[in-house]
Order: structure tokens, then sequence, then C-alpha cells
């Protein structure tokens, strides 16, 4: 008998129906002893909320997320609302022992992301943030690699993360829909909302950042609010961001970001090259990972391109037969395989808060040092 974990999640955007679509299959696809139960969504706009839950089978909802929180029925509270939302959700639900969830970035910034550490391990609850594109069965394909010492010392590691849909001025910023876009609720721009996607990667797969030195632009400095026709306010989040860094281990690695690359939709890529051998990963082609193994007989030297949907694969077991690639709904049924696994005992899930603290911190020295133009030691979460 599966034992039920009752879960309220707090946003109705894109990530909650990311989210719901995990709770929805992942028994289906996982043996887990762990089943969680749709008991509550929440959301400010009732009407908007109860077709959501009436959608994806809420069993109830809240419009005030304290209340949620109070519930006595619900174990897990899961935090797919605005980053500004995030920090007070997150202590509010530690402080009343509730297992934390929390869509990517952590916060806006190192100080709230330092913070909702803090409670969730002095409350001692499992936490997990939802950095969902560590179970793209290639990225996870190409960490296997990199621990199993395939790519030898590596020397360099180059991550570019594009999307192009800012690019006219009409867009506007705030409001439900584009609330990424004002920076005192996302708390930055594609430094968070994207590069911290290409961190977590990098040092999930090379290790440690110890310094940065980054620039960043604001291409269109004036958006109008939206819901609020006529009224105007300066953009303050980043458009663009490069930057380059030092790893802890000695290598060296370049990120590029940007919403105004017009033709990219979400191409999220890594190049890693070592002494061995080197691996590349474009997440517009994300069944791929292209290997090139310098071991290789030199007559047959070249990039391999392993598509990666084998039973061996990461994550791939429990999907279809070889060849049938899955999607980016996929990624985050495996975190939360992943997440009720970890409650079975074992292994703590990663990146849990402080893993993803730390990603913060890489982003907070970024954005310090395209104010400061210095370079800037990462802090250490
Ligand atoms: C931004 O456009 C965005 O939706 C990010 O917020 C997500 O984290 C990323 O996976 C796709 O792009």
């Amino acid at each position: 008998m599966a034992k039920e974990l009752n879960i309220g999640l707090i946003g109705c955007g894109f990530m909650g129906r990311a989210h719901s679509n995990a709770y929805r299959k992942v028994n289906q696809f996982s043996p887990l002893e762990y089943r969680p139960v749709m008991k509550a969504a929440c959301a400010r706009n009732a009407e908007k909320l109860q077709a959501f839950a009436d959608n994806w089978g809420w069993e109830s909802c809240e419009t005030d997320w304290r209340r949620l929180i109070e519930r006595r029925d619900i174990d897990v509270i899961d935090i797919a609302s605005p980053n500004d939302t995030h920090r007070e959700i997150a202590l509010a639900a530690a402080q009343a022992g509730k297992m934390i969830l929390c869509e990517k970035p952590l916060a806006r910034n190192g100080d709230e992301g330092r913070a909702m550490t803090q409670a969730v391990e002095r409350a001692g609850v499992p936490n997990m943030v939802w950095f969902n594109y560590r179970r793209v069965p290639a990225i996870a394909l190409a960490k296997q690699l990199v621990d199993e010492g395939s790519l030898g010392r590596i020397f360099q590691y180059r991550a570019k993360y594009l999307q192009d849909w800012t690019i006219s001025a009409k867009v506007p910023q705030g409001g439900p829909t584009f609330w990424r876009l004002d920076v005192e609720v996302a708390g930055s721009g594609v430094t968070g909302d994207l590069l911290a996607h290409s961190i977590d990667t990098a040092m999930w797969l090379i290790g440690g950042i110890d310094s940065v030195t980054a620039m960043t632009e604001t291409f269109i400095k004036e958006r109008e609010v939206q819901d609020q026709p006529g009224t105007r306010k300066p953009v303050g989040i980043d458009d663009a961001c490069a930057f380059l860094i030092r790893f802890q281990n000695g290598a060296m690695g370049t990120f590029d970001s940007t919403r105004y690359a017009r033709g990219r939709k979400n191409q999220n890529t890594f190049e890693a090259n070592g002494e061995l051998g080197s691996l590349c990963f474009d997440l517009e082609d994300a069944h791929r990972l292209e290997y090139f193994d310098h071991r290789d007989d030199s007559h047959v030297h070249g990039w391999r391109s392993i598509l990666v949907t084998d039973f061996e694969h990461p994550y791939m077991d429990r999907w279809w037969v070889p060849g049938c690639v899955i999607g980016y709904e996929h990624t985050f049924i495996n975190a939360l395989a992943d997440f009720l696994k970890s409650l079975e005992g074992g292994e703590k899930v990663q990146p849990d808060f402080r893993a993803a603290l730390q990603t913060q911190l890489v982003c907070d020295a970024v954005l310090e040092s395209a104010r400061t133009g210095q370079w800037v030691k990462v802090a250490s979460a």
C-alpha cells in the first residue's frame, strides 16, 4: 500500500502546470513507496485557480498561501509562484514543519536564499529545488561520463542559454505573465532565470566556482506595466549577461545568456573539453549527447552522437522502448521521482536548498561584477 503524501501547490502558471503534470504521472512510471495526493492548489485569482484545479485534478483550492500552510492535511508545500514570494512562503512552511519543493531560482538573491536554507535546515524538513535540467537523461549521462573519468582533467567549459521572446518593445513587464521582466518580482533578468540553470548544471558537472567577471546589458530601457495600460516603468533587469569564471579545480568557463537571440527559443547548451575527451549538449536536441573520445583508434576519431534513449541510460528504464524520445515535462516527473525516492531513506535528494543557495551566490557575484567591472570571488553557501 503506497504511503500518501498530501501536496499543497502554490502558483498556477507555467510551473504550476509542469509540477501538476508530474504529480499526476510519477507513480504510473516509477515504482515508489510514496504517492503524492493533489490535495490543494493555491493562487490569488479564485476563478483562474478553480479552472486550473478542475483541469489538473486538485481536490481543493485556497486563495491565501498562509491558510494552505496552516492546513494539517498538507505534508508538502510546493512553491511555484513568482520569485518575490519564495522567501516568505518557505520560512512559514519550514516553521510549520512542512517538506518544501521550490521552483528555481531559489530566491531573488543570496540573502533571501540563505534565510530559506537556514529555515529548512533548522526545521530538518526534506527540501528540493526544481532545477529540472539535471533530469534530462543526456545531461545525467554527461554527469556519469565526467564522474567515470571519461574526459580526464577538464580544462574548459562553455555554456549558452538563449531565448528571443522579449525583443519587441511592446512586451510589457510585471503582472501574472511578464513578472520575469520586473526586477522587483524576479530579482534579476537572464542571470537568475536562465543562467541559474547553466550555473547549476556547470557546478554539478565540473565543480564549485571560485570567481567571476561579468557584463550585462538592458536593451529596452522602459516597458509598459501589464494590466496598467499607459503606465511605463524603467526596466531593471539584465536582458543579456555574459561572464567568465574560474572553477575551484582550475578549469575555466564562459557563460552567455540573452532573451534577444532572434530564432533561439530555449537553446540551453554546454560543451566541456578535457584531456581525454569532450562533451557537447543542446536542449533544442535534448535526447542527444555529443561525445568525442580521444582514446578511440585515431583512424576512427570523430564525434559520436549518442541517442540517449536506451534502458541503461539515466532515467530511461522507466519510459518507453529505445528510440522513443521523452520531452520537457518528463524532466519534472524524473525530478519528483528522485524526491519521493529520497524519502524512502538513503541519499538526500539534490539540488537541495543549500546547493541552490550556492547557485544564487554565483548569480550575486555575476551581478556585482557587472556593476563594478571587477572580478568577484564567489561567497560560500
Ligand atoms: C523563461 O522563459 C523560462 O520559462 C525559465 O523560467 C525556465 O526555467 C526555463 O526552463 C524555460 O524558460
